[in-house]
């Protein structure tokens, strides 16, 4: 912690409001109820393997893959926390079909919306596997004191007010980013409170890890498969193969991309053409927490968070991390693909 003084979120978040004399104090609000969402999801988590939590619900979410129990509990856990904030409209979810209006006079009157995936990387929950949750906060586009509409959840990224994760991992870690910048806050279990742990997060412009599923590389485009070449060959930003690292869950593959630097990678492919991770639950958080950071965000033609959202669960491919490494990747994806 910081010269040992223990900052809690609350305490820095306040600060920072300060700075702005017209903010009302709302997105803090929101940004605490986000939090305690967490802290009540790391609760199900850390005792996953003690009680009768683990497996599955029996039921598929939209996208027809099986939802666990613990996805469900950290859904349900997210939409009732959030339908009793002051501060927002309504939610939509990677679980669910449809965003959720909240009707009362308080969410009618709020002025942001909040879009999550409650549990990412749930195939690594019964391995024990880091696992995250990853919100982002859009300022409603709809009238205030009417509910919210599907239009206030289809805004670009560039569109985003901030935008975090929730990482469980060897410990509980929540970051979260605005335009000004990316802070981290560990849990600290004695007092179960996020303290300021890692302020002012920058992702490197280098870094000397790839990471991707590159079981799938039969099915990469061909300046696809030259870049992974160039990854593993002796390259010359690092006279050596890039190390390779892949959990399988984004918010753990990304933690890391962002504190050491590296590239991740989900591309499209001859069987999930569109790519597999979803723009406005995975992708559009990633890319502004990545950039504010200093890092790049690319579908491999464009930023990502200037693709425009047609709907609630379109997916996306994403190359994102170091500037100085996504630049590259790019330069293989595009100039091969120009040529096919
Ligand atoms: P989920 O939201 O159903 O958990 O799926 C998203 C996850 C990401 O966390 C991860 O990057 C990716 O899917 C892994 O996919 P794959 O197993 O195809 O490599
Ligand atoms: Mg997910």
């Amino acid at each position: 912690m910081l010269q040992g003084k223990l900052i809690t979120m609350d305490e820095f978040t306040i600060q920072e409001t300060r700075k702005f004399p017209q903010a009302t104090g709302e997105l803090s609000s929101l940004l605490r109820d986000i939090a305690l969402a967490g802290k009540v999801i790391n609760k199900q988590v850390r005792k996953a393997g003690l009680s009768d939590i683990l497996g599955t619900q029996g039921a598929t979410n939209v996208q027809g893959e099986e939802q666990m129990k613990l996805d469900v509990l950290a859904d349900q856990t997210l939409i009732h926390i959030l339908k009793n904030s002051n501060d927002c409209a309504g939610i939509a979810s990677e679980e669910n079909d449809n965003h959720v209006c909240y009707e009362d006079t308080f969410s009618a009157n709020s002025k942001y919306v909040v879009l999550f995936d409650p549990l990412d990387g749930s195939s690594n929950i019964d391995v024990n596997a880091s696992i995250g949750t990853i919100f982002s906060i859009y300022r409603r586009v709809s009238e205030l004191g009417k509910t919210c509409v599907e239009a206030d959840f289809l805004q670009p990224g560039n569109k985003l007010m901030a935008a975090g994760y929730i990482i469980y991992g060897s410990s509980t870690m929540l970051v979260y980013a605005t335009k000004l910048g990316v802070n981290g806050f560990t849990l600290e279990p004695s007092i179960g409170e996020f303290c300021l742990s890692h302020p002012n997060i920058k992702c490197p412009e280098m870094g000397k890890i790839y990471s991707l599923n590159q079981g799938n590389t039969n099915r990469f485009s061909e300046g696809m498969k030259a870049y992974l070449d160039y990854c593993m060959e002796n390259n010359k930003e690092e006279g050596r193969p890039y190390s390779h690292r892949y959990i399988g869950s984004m918010v753990g593959d990304l933690h890391r991309t962002l504190i050491k630097g590296g590239i991740f990678m989900y591309p499209a492919d001859k069987k999930s053409v569109k790519g597999k991770l979803r723009l406005q639950y995975e992708c559009n958080p990633m890319a502004f927490i990545v950039e504010a950071a200093g890092g790049v965000a690319s579908t491999g033609y464009c930023d990502i968070l200037d693709v425009v959202p047609t709907e609630l669960h379109q997916r996306v491919p994403i190359y994102i991390g170091s500037k100085k490494m996504i630049e590259k990747a790019l330069e293989f994806v595009k100039e091969k693909e120009a040529v096919a």
